[in-house]
């Protein structure tokens, strides 16, 4: 362990400065009561989340039902979990602190971390511990002591952002030192890869709308993209808009095609063509069709010629004549196994009709992960369509429903970091290192000073000795997770601020419970897309137990810093919401609509937007098809770059200057392959990553109470394993238990374990332990997509699966810690 500066730092000196009543550890809660108030003590309040707007049904002050809103045209099946994991067992009720590190001071036995072993402490003494550690960090180790670029799901609203309000507090009372992060796990390889192909992110940015989609697509492809599992969240607050588009298409029965290792619930509902390819293999497939299109002169050369730059030095590596490779169909059938005739059919079949190529991110998030939608931008490229109505390519009709029509509405800002106003702050940018790509942060904790690529720049990881994480669960939503057991054991000091006992803060020194978002009052808009309305998040109760608001929280730390006006503005949480409101209110003139006041607004609950029929006719890259010259993309030729100089002078060995097939590090079927099960990481129907996974929302969908394993019937059968079984997976990397269900939806030789299961090791700390429950990471790999993105991992894992024989551990990971 580094860091011995402070082994023998005593309880005594870390709480330097607590009041007595704080150091002697007595607990007051009173003092602590949340200034807001609950709406009503009986009714019906409406509030909104990431799973949509509802109603919440309060009796005698206490959650008891929940109700969609009306205008929600999809209500999520999630709902009732929600009121459940603000009373779950698994809930934070009290500031707890690691005994190891209360007693023998910040990085005392750190291989404590993770068995659960806390003792309650008081608010007073839990608040001077975090500043007093803050400090001393800061003081030193310098700027890069401190990990501020905590990442994660968080909860919706605009003040009770709680990253926002950590860097915030970082900011103004540390003068912004601490290392950020960016990026985010979803995205990694697609964010940093399109603005190169396409000048822009791509991936967050509206689709040409369902109603045109249901008007002229003919042929609508899912490529390894499950819209009606994940377009039950938002970001903001969830609209649900695709759903009734999703039925019409349905309705006009015209050809949905599903490219996926998984019969999805799209595939499902569409009654769609399966085809179960290979999983890491789409990039082959796209070039066998590719090359089909090409050499039967399919392909639209107009389209190239105008729109494109770069198709003549990608086609000797698609012919052949620079690698000896020809990608022909049977190439690629080879790779991915689909059958060469269905290569062909697909080419043909796709550029007959308006084809719409719509892509979800599992695929970028893998090794190599850039060539994906890289290849996919290319194929649309050469079918001529893009910026045509219902044909090109989208990359977010499945997420937060993109492709929903925008309305004419205002846009709330929200609370800011803080960071440009800090005087100061600047060497954040002269040092180069002082963010690091978000995923790389197991990465950057084992190897301070080590340099590492990142899209054309090269920096060093710094040292870091502490982390602050809020709003996110690394210990679930990190590839590789033994890697980051490992990793924690080198820090001195790990805070993590949450609502639920989540397996990130098992393993901290000091846990402050926040309140969740029903506990308090905040205001956003509806819709990620469509922002077709602002919706005031009510209070629903009053906060359960010890647990505080994040501003509060941190006003409070920023006080202790000597910055507590700065934090606050003088504003408190009402009088953020109304400045939010009213700074929105102000665009209305310009969009020529009127909004009411706040009072009347916070009275009514939520305002709605019209949808223009304009909106409803929105066609991506309808513009630059129409004038490439006077609407040009934002890459440096103004064009789709299918070749990229700017890739190219980066010289880099694993992301070429155009697409190309790489083979991963490990993948089903590759030269090699040392297990023979792909683990298949989508996303779950019944949580939110690994949000409502301590809820009963669980007992709907676990399997001998642990995380369903979807296996093929051939693959069972020749394991000997059952529905409802205990299965063990494993590789060299960890081993994790899960419940087996039999289903011929999974292809042979892929298994399906949701990302998002709680990680259980027991005995809990051990690097390598065995995961009783199911947290699918300890499975998967943690390396960087490429030295262009380094984006994440997540999807990229093979294994072996037994039958456990024996008695298997039970989950402890759902129930809080004792202390
Ligand atoms: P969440 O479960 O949403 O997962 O990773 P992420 O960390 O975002 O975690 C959010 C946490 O914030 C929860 O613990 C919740 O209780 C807490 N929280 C919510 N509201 C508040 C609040 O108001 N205050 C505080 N203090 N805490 C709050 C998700 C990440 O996982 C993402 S985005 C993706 S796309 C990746 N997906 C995959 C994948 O597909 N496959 C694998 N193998 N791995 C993945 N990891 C990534």
């Amino acid at each position: 362990m580094s860091g011995t500066k402070t082994h023998g730092m005593t309880r005594r000196t870390l709480l330097q400065g607590a009041t007595a009543i704080g150091a002697l550890g007595a607990l007051a809660p009173a003092a602590w009561v949340n200034p807001a108030r609950a709406a009503v003590a009986d009714g019906e309040v409406l509030t909104g989340s990431h799973w949509g707007v509802f109603y919440a049904k309060v009796e005698g002050g206490k959650w008891v039902d929940v109700r969609p809103w009306e205008g929600d045209p999809h209500p999520s099946h999630q709902l009732p979990g929600i009121m459940d994991s603000v009373m779950s067992p698994s809930r934070i009720q009290y500031p707890m602190v690691r005994r190891a590190f209360l007693e023998g001071g910040a990085g005392a036995s750190p291989e404590t971390r993770g068995t659960g072993d806390f003792v309650r402490v008081s608010w007073d003494e839990a608040l001077e511990l975090v500043t007093n550690e803050l400090k001393r960090v800061s003081d030193a180790y310098g700027p890069t002591g401190i990990f501020g670029g905590s990442y994660g799901w968080k909860s919706s609203g605009k003040l009770h952002n709680c990253q926002s309000l950590m860097r915030r507090m970082l900011n103004v009372g540390l003068n912004g030192s601490f290392v950020n992060a960016s990026g985010d796990y979803s995205t990694g390889a697609s964010q940093i890869i399109m603005p190169h192909v396409m000048g822009t992110l791509e991936v967050y940015e509206q689709q040409t709308v369902w109603p045109v989609v249901v008007e002229t697509t003919d042929v609508l492809v899912f490529w390894g993209a499950d819209p009606v599992r994940t377009n039950q969240i938002g970001w903001t607050v969830a609209d649900h808009d695709n759903y009734p588009y999703m039925e019409e298409f349905k309705k006009t029965g015209k050809k949905v095609i599903c490219i996926d290792p998984w019969k999805s619930h799209t595939a499902q509902f569409f009654d769609a063509e399966w085809i179960p390819i290979r999983p890491h293999t789409d990039v082959a497939m796209m070039l066998g069709i590719a090359h089909a299109l090409y050499s039967a002169e399919l392909h639209d050369q107009d389209f190239l010629d105008e729109y494109t730059t770069g198709f003549d030095k990608f086609l000797p590596y698609l012919t052949g004549e620079s690698d000896g490779v020809p990608k022909t169909p049977e190439w690629a059938a080879e790779i991915c196994e689909v059958p060469a005739e269905k290569i062909v059919e697909l080419a043909n079949l796709f550029q007959s009709n308006r084809t719409m190529l719509s892509s979800g991110w599992s695929v970028q998030r893998q090794h190599h992960g850039e060539q994906t939608h890289w290849m996919l931008v290319t194929l649309a490229s050469m079918l001529g369509q893009i910026g045509l109505p219902g044909g090109g390519f989208g990359l977010s009709y499945h997420y937060a429903n993109g492709g929903a029509p925008s309305a004419n509405s205002i846009v709330l800002p929200g609370i800011s970091d803080g960071g440009g106003a800090v005087e100061g702050a600047a060497w954040m940018t002269d040092a180069g290192a002082a963010s690091i790509p978000v995923s790389r942060v197991v990465e950057m904790i084992m190897n301070p000073g080590k340099e590492f690529n990142f899209n054309g720049k090269t920096q060093t990881f710094p040292e870091v000795k502490m982390v602050y994480w809020v709003g996110g669960n690394p210990f679930v939503h990190h590839p590789g997770t033994p890697g980051m057991v490992e990793a924690w054991q080198k820090l001195e000091t790990v805070v993590v601020q949450d609502f639920q006992w989540t397996p990130t803060a098992r393993f901290a020194d000091i846990v402050l419970p926040a309140t969740s978002s029903y506990e308090r009052n905040d205001i956003e808009n509806v819709g990620d897309y469509s922002a077709r309305a602002i919706v005031a998040m009510k209070q629903v109760i009053e906060p359960m137990y010890e647990s505080r608001n994040d501003f509060d929280i941190f006003a409070d730390i920023s006080e202790k810093l000597g910055a507590g006006d700065k934090f606050t503005e003088g504003k408190d949480e009402m009088g953020w919401i109304r400045s939010f409101y009213e700074s929105a209110a102000e665009q209305a003139p310009t969009r020529g609509i009127e909004v009411p006041s706040f009072d009347d607004f916070w009275a009514k609950g939520i305002i709605e937007f019209e949808i223009p029929e304009s909106s409803k006719q929105f066609v991506r890259y309808a513009d630059f098809r129409e004038d490439p010259l006077l609407e040009p993309l934002g890459t440096p030729s103004g064009l789709i770059e299918i070749f990229s100089r700017n890739i190219e002078k980066m010289g880099y060995d694993d992301c070429g200057p155009h697409p190309m097939w790489m083979e991963p590090i490990e993948r089903l079927g590759g030269e090699g392959a040392k297990y023979p099960f792909h683990v298949d990481t989508a996303h779950s129907n019944s949580r939110l990553h690994s949000q409502l996974c301590g809820t009963s929302l669980r007992e709907t969908y676990a399997i001998a109470g642990r995380e369903p394993c979807l296996i093929n019937s051939q693959d069972a059968a020749a394991k000997g394993i059952s529905d409802g079984d205990i299965v063990r997976i494993f590789n060299d990397r960890g081993q994790m238990l899960a419940g087996a269900k039999v289903t011929d939806d999974i292809r042979p030789n892929v298994i399906v374990v949701n990302e998002g299961g709680w990680y259980d090791p027991v005995p809990g700390g051990e690097v390598g332990a065995l995961c009783v429950y199911g947290g699918v990471n300890t499975l998967t790999v943690g390396i960087g997509t490429s030295s262009l993105a380094q984006g994440n991992c997540g999807h990229t894992a093979i294994a072996d699966i037994e039958k456990y024989e024996g008695e298997a551990p039970e989950p402890t990971v759902f129930t809080a810690p004792a202390g």
